[in-house]
């Protein structure tokens, strides 16, 4: 049985943040965030743009991402029988860049095609390595160390497995090093959000005396070839992130020995079929994954859990608990994180968690429906 699109609703909410969110591109307050409906034969999927408000961590944003989806993603797949989820991208597969905005629908059709065969997602997109996924947290830049110490100690006594902190230039070694004074024994990186460059490699090297588990994009946002030899001079493992949008830039990042790690995000990787292709050329790389996070609200990060089934994502994640963002998430139960760091991974069909359309009603500033 095919899937043919007969209407694809365009939905934005805005939710506030509980806590404030830094990197070293800038801090987020609140969120813009489309979600992504779309119907075939009366059944429907559900997907989540994960964008920015700002064009800051890629160049999207989440004007740009409702542009692309109403003027070129949704004319080019509405009517249109496809045979699976799977064939999706290679009507959209030419646009370039928008990986988000193309990734958030893909997505979608993916739910709808799980939720049509009476299926979790985790099955459809051939996952199932594990009923529960390891757990980690990201945790910003804050006004001060004390202030990250307590949070850090926070959440290691809510239980999860490892520890990231954002860094930048002026917020890095020394604020290693006082994280590691406290907490000599935890599982522990950092992420830079491309804040360094190459002229940076003996600073970074002084990282290495914190035998930290990785350090996460340190190098230009579409760099990989300058992280190759920073990572030949480190002994603290990369992980790449922002760079990595296809599974040709994985295959080439690894021949080029730019990273060990590799971080996969549903989105920055344009849906399903990119994750799981970029997820299998690191497994014949044996580079592990893990899977990263954009602040989702509940259908975003419950497509995460889904795609942390899959069998190389052995790391623990950014994935994490729907109240260390929300006050209220937009799904029910909310993502609740058990006292081993693990997020049980749901069995109900489709992404496995009831809609909150009560809350998405109240939150939403904008719709559209196109057909
Ligand atoms: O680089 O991983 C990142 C959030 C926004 C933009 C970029 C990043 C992040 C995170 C948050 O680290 C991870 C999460 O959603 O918990
Ligand atoms: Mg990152």
């Amino acid at each position: 049985m095919g899937i043919k699109l007969d209407r694809i609703v365009l939905r934005q909410i805005r939710m506030p943040l509980v806590h404030f969110f830094e990197t070293s591109f800038g801090r987020t307050f609140g969120r813009d965030i489309i979600l992504v409906e779309v119907s075939a034969g009366g059944v429907t999927g559900w997907g989540e743009v994960t964008a920015g408000e700002n064009p800051f961590y890629n160049e999207e944003w989440t004007e740009s991402s409702w542009l692309i989806l109403r003027d070129y993603v949704a004319p080019r797949v509405l009517g249109h029988e496809f045979a699976s989820a799977a064939d999706v991208w290679g009507r959209i597969g030419h646009i370039r860049g928008h990986y988000m905005a193309r990734g958030g629908l893909e997505a979608a059709v993916w739910d709808l095609e799980a939720r049509m065969n009476g299926v979790p997602l985790w099955k459809q997109i051939g996952g199932g390595a594990r009923t529960a996924i390891p757990c980690g947290v990201s945790i910003g830049i804050q006004d001060s160390v004390d202030q990250l110490l307590g949070k850090i100690e926070t959440e290691l006594n809510a239980g999860y497995q490892r520890i990231k902190m954002k860094m930048k230039p002026g917020w890095d070694i020394d604020v290693v090093r006082q994280v590691r004074q406290r907490f000599p024994r935890i599982r522990l990186m950092v992420d830079a959000n491309s804040a360094y460059t190459l002229a940076d490699v003996e600073h970074l090297k002084r990282l290495d005396e914190f035998y930290l588990m990785m350090m996460e994009q340190p190098l230009g946002h579409d760099e990989i070839i300058d992280h190759a030899p920073l990572q030949a001079a480190l002994a603290t493992p990369i992980c790449l992130d922002e760079c990595i949008r296809s599974a040709h830039q994985a295959e080439q990042a690894i021949r080029l020995g730019a990273c060990r790690i590799i971080n996969i995000k549903l989105g920055r990787v344009g849906g399903f079929r990119g994750a799981k292709a970029v997820h299998d050329v690191a497994a014949a790389g044996n580079v592990p994954v893990w899977c990263g996070g954009m602040l989702e609200a509940g259908i975003g990060r419950a497509h995460n859990i889904a795609l942390s089934t899959l069998g190389n994502f052995v790391l623990p994640g950014d994935v994490s608990a729907s109240k260390r963002y929300w006050k209220r998430d937009i799904i029910l139960p909310e993502v609740e994180v058990t006292p081993q760091g693990t997020i049980e991974v749901p069995n109900g069909p489709g992404f496995g968690y009831e809609l909150d359309f009560d809350y998405i009603r109240e939150i939403q500033v904008r719709e559209e429906t196109l057909v």
